[in-house]
């Protein structure tokens, strides 16, 4: 059971509603698809993502980015009850869409340098921890399902 202080939820709260989901998600998603290349075998529904400027112009991209975070958001809503909240989200990139958990991890540290370099200053190395510590509890839940 995961324990959070009064500080790190406060924390984890003012990041994600500061957060502009139009801009970061699909931040965050392209440059996973970029720096792991792998990670588009998953996306091959999605068109044209041949190199870094089409994967950095594709719309189904930048869509699928924003609703990774609308889905990050009901986590921040769930602070106690993440592993339940994505138990049907973890059986679906298990059983239907096959992801290779490792990939959370991945995509999980894009997030982790778009927000950084968003937040500048204001992303002290405790904001981070507190970060990464919600985005180990994210990864952990969504990888409950597999086995
Ligand atoms: Mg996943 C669908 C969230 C990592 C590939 N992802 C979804 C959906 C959500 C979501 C909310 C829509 C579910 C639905 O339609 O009911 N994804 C989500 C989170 C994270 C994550 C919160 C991790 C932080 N996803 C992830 C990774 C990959 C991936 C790492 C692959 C590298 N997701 C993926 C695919 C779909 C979803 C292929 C289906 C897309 C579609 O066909 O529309």
């Amino acid at each position: 059971m995961v324990v959070w202080t009064p500080e790190e939820i406060k924390t984890i709260t003012g990041i994600f509603s500061s957060l502009d989901y139009e801009d970061i998600g699909p931040k965050a998603l392209c440059r996973c698809l970029i720096v792991y290349p792998w990670t588009q075998r998953y996306f091959g529904s999605f068109g044209n993502l041949y190199n870094a400027a089409a994967i950095k112009s594709n719309p189904n991209i930048a869509a699928h980015g924003v609703k990774v975070l609308r889905g990050l958001d009901r986590a921040v809503k769930n602070m106690d009850n993440i592993k339940a909240t994505y138990a049907e989200l973890s059986t679906l990139h298990s059983e239907k869409l096959h992801v290779d958990p490792d990939n959370f991890n991945l995509l999980a540290d894009c997030l982790t340098i778009v927000i950084a370099a968003k937040m500048g200053d204001d992303f002290t190395p405790e904001t981070q921890a507190t970060f990464q510590k919600f985005l180990a509890v994210v990864v952990n839940a969504l990888g409950k399902q597999y086995h």
